[in-house]
């Protein structure tokens, strides 16, 4: 998976960035940086305990920190312009807003304001699919001369479809909301729509000053219903990446507020994607892989590699609840509680799956 962090300039983007990758801060990135981040998963500490293992692999997803924008000011957006056509290639948005209070550090609209902020956000989010539907129109258009008539037909209703959905979008229709016909969604289709991508949004706080609850309740209808909010003090957590996890541990149980902890930051971010964590495990290695919710067996064999899906002959399956509760896998076995599955089993949440195959 591959997130983008978006946000104003100055928000904190790089911060995030910097703390998710523990990369060392320059004051001006010249260019975009991708990284990879290990996603933190406890069912695989557990299950790698219980097997002694030689090898641990977290799931992984990327992130990309856009490059500074060197000449910001009160028109300045959440993405440059020339991210416009790269930003539909991510499967999910990490919107950073900042609430810290730093007289060193200008905001671009002159104050911190996190109504406003958001507000900008959805303007600024509307515009952007609606020049992403343009551009579809406009692709399609130049398609026309090599169609025949009835594709022309079939194309031309398409553009009256997508120009409704831009309509809906300008008038500031959630893409959720029921407004939007089967034929709205299926012009739409798998294509990227800000406002219907993945979207976590982090406040970034000041390390001294939680935002209370009843503020947040305010802001939460400025946000997407299908998002998810957390708050974190990004500059605060960047200043920790060069201790050890004890030392960073003592600094935040020091620190007077509740801080998000990364766990519930990547909880969020499976969330607001639709997505889980599975296990393979044994004593060579055990490895947590990110899949689709709804997806099935033989959709995470692919996941690990395409012959095991392809041989796909059965999935031995048992949730990590109940395999903790046995002192070997084989008296698990025996109790009847590895069961085997076929290839539409649904996978859940925390599964340690074993697959047979025979290629
Ligand atoms: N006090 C305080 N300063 C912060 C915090 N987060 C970021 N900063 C500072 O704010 C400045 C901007 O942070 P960045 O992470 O570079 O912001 P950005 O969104 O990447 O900005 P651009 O890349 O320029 O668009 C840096 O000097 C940070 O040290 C915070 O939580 N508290
Ligand atoms: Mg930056």
């Amino acid at each position: 998976m591959n997130f983008l962090i978006m946000g104003l300039p100055k928000s904190g983007k790089s911060a995030l960035f910097n703390t998710l990758t523990k990369s060392a801060r320059q004051d001006i990135y010249p260019d975009v940086r991708v990284g990879t981040v290990k996603v933190p998963d406890k069912n695989l500490d557990q299950v790698s305990k219980w097997h002694e293992t030689e090898k641990i692999v977290n799931g992984e997803i990327d992130i990309t920190d856009p490059a500074t924008n060197l000449n910001f000011d009160a028109s300045s957006d959440f993405i440059e312009k020339k991210y416009l056509q790269e930003i539909q290639k991510y499967d999910g948005v990490i919107l950073v807003i900042r609430s810290f209070k730093n007289d060193s550090v200008p905001h671009p609209y002159g104050k911190v304001g996190l109504e406003n902020d958001l507000e900008q956000f959805t303007i600024e989010s509307r515009l952007i699919d609606v020049q992403i539907i343009e551009k579809r129109i406009e692709n399609i258009e130049k398609s026309f001369k090599s169609l025949s008539k009835q594709e022309r037909e079939v194309n031309e209703k398409n553009i009256q479809t997508l120009k409704e959905v831009s309509k809906l979008i300008e008038q500031g229709e959630p893409y959720s909301s029921e407004i939007y016909t089967q034929a709205h969604k299926a012009a739409i289709g798998s294509s990227f729509l800000l406002s219907k991508s993945p979207m976590m949004v982090i406040i970034n706080t000041d390390e001294n000053q939680s935002i209370p609850q009843s503020e947040l309740d305010k802001i939460k209808p400025l946000i997407r219903k299908d998002s998810l909010l957390i708050q974190m003090p990004l500059g605060f957590e960047e200043d920790l990446i060069t201790l050890n996890d004890h030392d960073a541990e003592e600094f935040r149980n020091a620190s007077e507020i509740d801080l998000n902890d990364f766990d519930s930051f990547f909880k969020n971010l499976l969330k607001v994607s639709n997505s889980i964590c599975f296990l393979t495990a044994g004593k060579k290695e055990c490895r947590s892989w990110i899949i689709k919710e709804g997806s099935s067996a033989v959709e995470a064999a692919g996941k690990i590699h395409s012959d095991i899906a392809r041989g796909f002959v059965r999935a031995e399956v048992i949730n990590i609840e109940n395999l903790l509760k046995f002192r070997t896998e084989k008296e698990a076995k025996d109790k009847g509680l590895i069961k085997g599955e076929g290839k539409s089993y649904i996978i859940k949440s925390g599964d340690v799956v074993n697959f047979l195959f025979s290629v």
